[in-house]
């Protein structure tokens, strides 16, 4: 197995105890410096003499999505203006975009984990890195293009898009590794898999594949359709970026690069601490950053935590795959379901193709949920009863494992809309929503 700096990578938990509580108490007595920051903490009644240990992290205050927009577009920066050298913004749905800084040092950081993920990934200097991230404002495509570069790999900066010219060069350079959303990674495959690349000249072996959920079950889609080993990364902007967490080989669940973030796992509804193995919602407080320091902030992505050291050797807590978010979460008739679910429930039916729509409307005084679902052009030119029985087989698949009744619908092949980026997945059309 191979490390970037095993030394932390393989800590004791006591050691990084250790290092944590250092670093939250540097953090802090630099934040009560600034006054955004002061008077947060002042409002809790926390001095920085009160913060000894990590543990005490619990007399911190949460941040917010909504305390990053009552403060753009940079009220929480920790440094002044000029000591910014990059800034990133994650577009919102409406309105205003989370504005994000970094200085130099937050900048080295940052490669230097992506670097440390893309090793855990099983990359090395001697990986060609075609990067179809979405180079921009978008952390994910600058994120990894200079984790690539700390880690000595060649990185071919393609940005997201141009699938066509995606693939011819996927086969003229050699391409080692795939970096993008998995919604891409798939669009890409389904265009290769359609004729214009030769399978010869396609060296892929891995996949970082993140930026949104994705269920186990894509995984195996996309590592069956490309040969692959598909690699799960995550971050935010408002934390990092990627490079919060990524899987090793052993896909067993996410490291978190705990020398950098201190993470949590609360209660959505009542903000309490959960215990390790627990599912809840991703607080992280980051304790390096300069430009840019999070304290407490409440990711709305819900996960679960286990400590056990994995077997790649790693001491670094991990999370389990991120299934969505509580902005995502449908409540249908009472009852929670995430796009990832539905997601699962086609890929292990296996009849269709991996591109589904979940469209809710209220009917009267009911949420009526419909799931658009596409089918293969041989199945589309089938006979109509044999639709009519495939939609009938999954709708009561859909109702015994997520445990709604929801209407399936048949589209014709191609006519999801595919996306480049981040897919969309639900159509909301109830008022208010
Ligand atoms: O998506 C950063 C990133 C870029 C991560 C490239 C991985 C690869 P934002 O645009 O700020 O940043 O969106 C962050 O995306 O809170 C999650 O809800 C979701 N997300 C990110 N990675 C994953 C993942 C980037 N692996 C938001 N699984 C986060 C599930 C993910 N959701």
């Amino acid at each position: 197995m191979m490390y970037l700096e095993k030394e932390v990578e393989t800590m004791t938990r006591e050691q990084l105890n250790t290092l944590q509580g250092e670093r939250l108490q540097a953090l802090v007595k630099r934040l009560y410096e600034v006054p955004y920051y002061r008077e947060k903490f002042k409002e809790k009644g926390v001095k920085p003499g009160d913060i000894k240990s990590a543990e005490d992290i619990k007399h911190l205050p949460f941040t917010t999505k909504q305390d990053l927009r009552d403060t753009y577009p940079h009220g929480m920066f920790a440094v002044p203006m000029e000591d910014v050298v990059r800034m990133h913004a994650s577009s919102g749905t409406t309105g205003k975009p989370v504005v994000v800084g970094y200085t130099k040092n937050d900048i080295n950081t940052w490669g230097n984990l992506m670097a440390r993920c893309m090793m855990m990934a099983g990359l090395s200097k001697k990986d060609i890195v075609q990067n179809a991230y979405g180079y921009g404002l978008f952390t994910g495509g600058l994120g990894v293009h200079y984790g690539a570069e700390a880690l000595g790999a060649t990185v071919v900066p393609m940005s997201g898009g141009n699938t066509a010219k995606q693939l011819m060069l996927m086969q003229d350079f050699g391409t080692t590794a795939l970096t993008c959303t998995p919604t891409y990674a798939l669009y890409m495959a389904e265009e290769a898999h359609a004729g214009g690349v030769d399978w010869e000249k396609i060296k892929l072996k891995v996949g970082i594949f993140g930026a949104e959920p994705w269920s186990n079950a894509m995984r195996k889609e996309l590592e069956e359709r490309w040969n692959i080993t598909a690699i799960d990364i995550y971050g935010l902007s408002e934390v990092l970026g990627p490079g919060v967490a990524c899987e090793c080989q052993c896909q067993n669940g996410l490291h978190i690069n705990e020398d950098h973030f201190i993470v949590e796992v609360i209660d959505p509804e009542t903000g309490e601490p959960l215990p390790d193995g627990e599912k809840g919602e991703l607080v992280f407080t980051s304790l390096t950053k300069e430009a840019f320091p999070v304290v407490r902030y409440r990711t709305r992505d819900i996960s679960v935590l286990h400590k056990e050291q994995c077997q790649c050797g790693r001491t670094l807590v991990r999370m389990e795959r991120v299934t969505g978010r509580t902005d995502d979460m449908l409540i249908i008739r009472g009852v929670n379901v995430f796009p990832s679910q539905v997601e699962s429930v086609l890929l292990e039916f296996g009849e269709t193709e991996p591109h589904y729509l979940l469209v809710v409307e209220r009917k009267g005084t009911m949420d009526d949920l419909e799931i658009w679902v596409e089918v293969s052009d041989s199945m589309f030119s089938d006979k109509v009863r044999g639709l009519e029985d495939l939609e009938k087989r999954l709708r009561s698949r859909v109702l015994s494992v997520l445990g709604i009744s929801a209407k399936i619908k048949l589209v014709e092949p191609k006519s999801i809309p595919r996306s480049e980026g981040k897919a969309k997945r639900i159509v909301d059309k109830r008022p208010n929503s």
